[in-house]
């Protein structure tokens, strides 16, 4: 190979990385979009999936039942875009039922037991029983 042609060569393999990053690259707005459309602190629920449909229902301590937005067992997609804290759902009312974790900072679809399923919600500071029939939950 000439000195040319390994310059040459050396340049297709920059561009493909480039490439290549620019089609990672392309997931990110997909994300961003989820996450403007639940602001920090929020959690928040679409009875859609992939966050379409109704929605966001927005959550900012608890919800201590999805009733009170006419939206109980509804939920098929959440996003948790807290700022520190977990989110516990619950397929009952004021913390009953099967509880299920979204991790902080994440969110998608939700299957199995909690499609449509969801009627609490508490981030993991109010999820304590002395909030689970306080007023300072909706
Ligand atoms: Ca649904």
């Amino acid at each position: 190979m000439t000195h040319k042609k390994k310059k040459f060569a050396a340049m297709l393999v920059s561009a493909l990385t480039l490439a290549a990053a620019s089609v990672a690259g392309l997931s990110i707005p997909d994300e961003a979009q989820a996450a403007t459309n639940c602001n920090a602190t929020q959690a928040c629920y679409w009875d859609g999936y992939n966050f379409t449909g109704t929605g966001p229902k927005v959550m900012t301590k608890c919800i201590r039942s999805f009733a009170y937005y006419s939206f109980d067992n509804k939920a098929s997609s959440a996003y948790n875009n807290g700022v520190q804290d977990n989110l516990s759902v619950y397929t009952g009312s004021y913390a009953s039922g099967t509880k299920g974790t979204i991790y902080r900072g994440n969110g998608g679809n939700l299957s199995g037991a909690f499609n449509n399923t969801i009627s609490s919600a508490y981030f993991a500071s109010y999820d304590k029983s002395a909030y689970w029939s306080s007023s300072t939950c909706i």
